[in-house]
């Protein structure tokens, strides 16, 4: 839904001097150290985050789910929901649709509505890691790996599907995440399993078009949990380098074994010009799906350290598809993609003050101390009033959070589709 610009006036009425005397403060205070802040601004005005259409309902894990008042329920009412993210932030100018959840019933009513509310399609994901109803062929026992060649055509024809569904939507890249794997040792070939996957991969790529990626995601651990085929970014590379040029690897922050350097792993693959995307959310212990920020942030903007650089040095790199992949059960979902869409936003700014070129003449002299002081430096900035200059400038509201409780969950207009859940207050 699209909130209409009186509203929005009317909202950013009560913190518009606050704001601007914070953003005059810090554009005085940053324009002394050399930077453009315009250019800063408007580089966030521009960068646009696909939310995950499965992120908008309440999520869950293997315990059990919690659903909640107003809990979209079919994909129109889903696109509703990222309207008012986008209307709110305008930064969430696309979604990213999970096949078949998210089949359309009317191609063009749904684009239309998309489009209504400057709603772009973003990559679309496939689904072997469950087994649809009347599916001749199981998963079960994996997807593109399997041991049968009858449950891997499956899998190949329902990935080849989700291109055509991704094609009439405007799409332009297929994102393929596999379950597959095992649970106990001596269960799989190891070979064989890669070998197959290796194989598919390169059958869909076949019915790629020219003008789409196929991201290939990887994960080290679940719903497996002694093996996983595409296990790392390794493996994710070695396919995509066997697939071709269109072919890239996509980075999920909650797909990595604790403490890993997923910075490092960044850096080398836009140094090689294959990485294609990512998928950005928080987590503790595994792929928790936390909101992004949440738990790690200092990660998440040594993580931008690395991806502002790659912008600024790998041209050879495509442009990246920029995605939450986010649910769980405790948070009203909009307020968590709100949240996570400020985390992105605010991990970036400090990422664009950091003095790249003082860093580099730093690390020739091998000055560990100047190099920590130059990244911590931009960190300790509070850059909030940046983001809001951003928002307020491409017609959006300053604080998302409390202009999305008063204009929808205190109007109550959320229980206009409020199902037979109890109603969550707040
Ligand atoms: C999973 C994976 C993968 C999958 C998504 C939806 O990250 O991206 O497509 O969530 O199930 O954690
Ligand atoms: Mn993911
Ligand atoms: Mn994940």
């Amino acid at each position: 839904m699209k909130i209409d610009q009186n509203q929005i006036q009317s909202i950013n009425i009560k913190d518009i001097d606050s704001h601007q005397e914070n953003f005059d403060f810090l554009a005085n205070k940053l324009s002394k150290q050399g930077h453009n802040v315009l250019d800063i601004v408007s580089k966030l005005a521009e960068f646009q985050v696909a939310i995950p259409s499965w992120a908008l309902g309440a999520g869950g894990t293997r315990f059990g789910r919690f659903s909640f008042y107003g809990e979209p329920s079919n994909l129109e009412q889903k696109i509703e929901d990222i309207g008012v993210l986008h209307s709110l932030t305008q930064t969430a100018g696309a979604v990213s649709l999970h096949i078949p959840w998210d089949i359309p019933s009317d191609y063009t009513a749904i684009k239309e509505q998309a489009d209504g509310l400057n709603i772009k399609f973003d990559s679309v994901n496939s689904n072997t890691f469950q087994d649809q109803k009347d599916a001749k062929e199981s998963y079960k026992y994996g997807s593109l790996s399997n041991v049968s060649q009858a449950v891997r055509e499956q899998a190949i024809a329902h990935n080849l599907d989700v291109i055509n569904i991704g094609n009439k939507l405007g799409s332009k890249s297929l994102t393929v995440w596999l379950a597959d794997g095992s649970c106990f040792p001596g269960q799989n070939n190891f070979q064989t399993a890669f070998q197959n996957t290796e194989d598919s991969l390169k059958a869909i790529y076949k019915g790629l078009p020219d003008d789409w990626k196929l991201l290939i995601e990887y994960k080290p651990y679940e719903p497996n949990f002694y093996s996983t085929v595409i296990q790392d970014w390794g493996a994710s590379l070695m396919l995509a380098n066997s697939c071709g040029k269109q072919a890239y690897t996509l980075v999920d922050l909650g797909h990595h074994l604790p403490n890993s350097n997923i910075e490092q792993i960044v850096s080398i693959l836009q140094l090689k010009g294959k990485l294609g995307g990512f998928h950005f959310n928080d987590s503790k212990y595994g792929d928790d799906d936390l909101t992004v920020g949440s738990i790690k942030p200092y990660a998440l903007f040594l993580i931008f350290n690395e991806l502002v650089y790659g912008m600024q040095n790998n041209p050879q790199n495509p442009d990246l598809a920029w995605m939450i992949d986010a649910s769980h059960n405790v948070k009203d979902p909009l307020e968590d993609l709100i949240q996570s869409l400020e985390a992105i936003q605010e991990a970036y700014a400090k990422a664009l003050l950091i003095d790249q070129s003082a860093l580099k003449a730093a690390q020739s002299h091998n000055d560990v101390v100047k190099c920590q002081e130059i990244l911590q430096g931009a960190y300790r900035t509070d850059v909030r009033p940046l983001l809001e200059k951003a928002r307020l400038n491409s017609g959006g509201v300053l604080n998302p959070i409390n202009a999305y409780r008063a204009l929808y969950v205190r109007s109550g207009l959320i229980k206009e589709r409020g199902k037979n859940t109890v109603a969550t207050g707040l």
